[in-house]
């Protein structure tokens, strides 16, 4: 058939069973005999991205504008692979994209979400961004939260509201799944959106996030 491949986002989120599901959809797309593969941001391999895990593990202090800009570079890194990828019809399923970066930066409380939208202005647009909602108490009992800078009850809850903000922004963009449900419920539902989104962006040309 040709064309490009989608650009597929996973959101959500501590323990909402993103990765998981980003490797059981690549899975899946690949049994079908699509080109696909899975991206995930931050991308720790990278120099910048070096940095952003040494402040995740709460070792390096960064200024809250500065880390916000680490993890855009961290993006802008990849754009060109993710833009030819696609160009040549291969689907990436992303765990974790621009909507994470602004979701933990402006939960803060420092920095408002136009500001933090501004550096991801332009990066490759996904063509669906699927959103894994999971309740706090499911959330705990997933083995609870780690040692990472993020990974307290109170600031997931400010994410959680920053992520309803941006939903309501662009509700064309997101598909909300309930991800309390068990690991093969949540694989059917997103499955059921990926694969028709994958046949309804091959003519598309790649949009240009937020702009
Ligand atoms: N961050 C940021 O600030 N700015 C940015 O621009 C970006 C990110 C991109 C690290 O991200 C931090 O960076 C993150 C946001 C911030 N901080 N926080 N919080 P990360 O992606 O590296 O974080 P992670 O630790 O890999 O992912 P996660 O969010 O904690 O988890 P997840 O990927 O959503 O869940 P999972 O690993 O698939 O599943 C968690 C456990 O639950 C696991 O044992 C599964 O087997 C289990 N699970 C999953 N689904 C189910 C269901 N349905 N039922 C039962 N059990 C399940
Ligand atoms: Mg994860």
């Amino acid at each position: 058939m040709g064309g490009r491949g989608a650009l597929i986002v996973l959101e959500g989120l501590d323990r909402s069973g993103k990765s998981t599901q980003v490797i059981r959809l690549v899975e899946k797309l690949v049994s079908m005999g699509k080109k696909a593969s899975k991206m995930n941001f931050p991308d720790r391999t990278t120099t910048v991205g070096g940095l952003i895990n040494e402040y995740l593990q709460s070792g390096k202090d960064l200024d809250d504008a500065v880390i916000h800009l680490l993890f855009s570079a961290n993006r802008w890194e990849a754009t060109r692979s993710i833009r030819d990828r696609l160009s040549s019809g291969e689907t990436l399923i992303v765990d974790r994209y621009a909507y994470s970066g602004v979701a933990f930066s402006a939960a803060k409380g420092t920095l408002d979400i136009e500001w933090c939208k501004g550096p991801d202005r332009g990066l490759p647009a996904p063509d669906c961004v699927i959103y894994l909602d999971v309740s706090s108490d499911v959330a705990k009992q997933r083995g609870g939260y780690g040692e990472e800078r993020y990974e307290k009850e109170e600031f997931q809850k400010k994410v959680r509201t920053c992520f309803e903000a941006l939903m309501s922004q662009e509700p064309a963009m997101w598909r909300r799944v309930d991800a309390n449900k068990t690991m093969d419920e949540v694989t059917e539902e997103i499955e059921g959106i990926a694969t028709k989104i994958v046949d309804q962006v091959t003519d598309k040309p790649i949009g240009s996030l937020w702009t």
